[in-house]
């Protein structure tokens, strides 16, 4: 394939209710939404997970345009792809900017499953026709509030439910949701909100039967993180530490992570993220795919992901009507009993509604 044009959109979405971590607070979500047409005149979609700010990572919507337009789009547009895998190796000579690679090259990928006549799930090499999903619950006014959000979850047929944690808002809240729902799979995500002098505080989450613990410490340590491990006995999760295969094996060879959420915008797209997967699987470290507060479209290629066997955790890319009162992609994702069914047809499985998208646009541009 050759692609002949690309437009980026930048949208903006109003979440159904804020979304709290211990960094701050989300009203809105505002994202890029890539459409890349080949010279066939196939057309595929990708999403750039970034924010508007650079608090979760060291990249914004912004930083993801620039170096779309300046660097990723020349080194595709008019040029010969035959898989989408060259596109990781294509892009290796600029660093880092892993969320605005991912982007484009999420968008190739779909325009290859397209052409070869099979679902994202399938090229991906894929096997699960339904996927198991949960629930990230942001920090609330009050311990009561999460315990009714959580019920209503349970209710919902949602079986895993990630709480948001940072200091003074983590062991008495989980101690009270554990003894509510003592049934419930629970595990803890801090982004990186505590310190390694903190150990005694999330020793004490012990108690509790977390599945696991994401992120405790700096969003770029792997040093202190085996530290910690050696200290509590819940497993480890990295989120924002890994970034890429090699990240992946020295924080398990390490011992910083027993178990990893693999996103795919911060490991720079699919082909990088399937090799973490198959790096893991291989060591016996159980993946599940995290999730960005996506649209339709990047939660479309977070299901495809998850199809393969080493995603034996349950993620965090739940039904679209938990995030937006209208999603981009139609039929929407609904999780039913905490599952997701794959969608077989060709490409990322979802028709991209493309008034709606044009409904929430605030700028575009098209390159050819
Ligand atoms: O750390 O996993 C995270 C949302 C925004 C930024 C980082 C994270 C999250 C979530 C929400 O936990 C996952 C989702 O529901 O998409
Ligand atoms: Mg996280």
């Amino acid at each position: 394939m050759k692609i002949t044009e690309i437009t980026i959109r930048q949208l903006k979405m109003k979440l159904k209710a804020p979304f709290t971590t211990s960094f701050g607070t989300f009203d809105d979500r505002d994202f890029l939404v890539l459409e890349a047409k080949d010279d066939s005149g196939t057309i595929g979609w990708g999403e750039s997970v970034a924010f508007h700010s650079p608090w979760y990572n060291e990249e914004t919507l912004q930083t993801n345009w620039h170096m779309l337009e300046d660097f990723l789009i020349p080194l595709i547009l008019h040029k010969e792809i035959s898989h989408p895998d060259e596109v990781n190796e294509r892009f290796k000579p600029i660093r880092k900017n892993n969320m605005a690679k991912s982007t484009l090259e999420g968008a190739i990928w779909d325009i290859y499953a397209q052409q070869t006549n099979q679902s994202l799930a399938a090229a991906l090499g894929g096997k699960k026709d339904k996927i198991e999903v949960g629930i990230s619950i942001g920090i609330q006014k009050s311990i009561e509030d999460l315990v009714g959000l959580v019920d209503g979850y349970v209710k919902e047929g949602y079986k895993r439910m990630k709480i948001k944690i940072k200091p003074g808002w983590d062991v008495e809240v989980m101690r009270t949701l554990r003894e509510t729902f003592p049934d419930v799979a629970l595990m803890a995500d801090a982004n990186s909100a505590y310190c390694l002098a903190d150990a005694d505080t999330l020793k004490q989450l012990d108690a509790f039967q977390l599945t696991m613990i994401e992120q405790p410490l700096a969003s770029d340590d792997i040093i202190d993180h085996a530290k910690l491990q050696e200290l509590i006995d819940t497993p480890i999760c990295l989120d924002e530490s890994i970034h890429s295969l090699e990240d992946a094996r020295k924080a398990v060879e390490l011992g910083s992570t027993r178990i990893i959420n693999i996103k795919i915008g911060r490991v720079g797209g699919l082909t990088e993220a399937k090799k973490i997967h198959d790096y893991c699987e291989a060591n016996n470290v159980p993946v599940w795919c995290g999730g960005m507060l996506e649209s339709g479209i990047g939660r479309a290629h977070n299901v495809a992901l998850t199809t393969l066997s080493n995603f034996i955790l349950p993620g965090d890319t739940a039904g679209s009507n938990r995030y937006w009162e209208k999603d981009i992609i139609e039929p929407e994702v609904v999780a039913e009993d905490g599952y997701i069914q794959v969608p077989q047809i060709a490409g990322i499985g979802y028709n991209v509604n493309v008034d709606t998208i044009n409904s929430f646009t605030v700028a575009q541009k098209t390159y050819k």
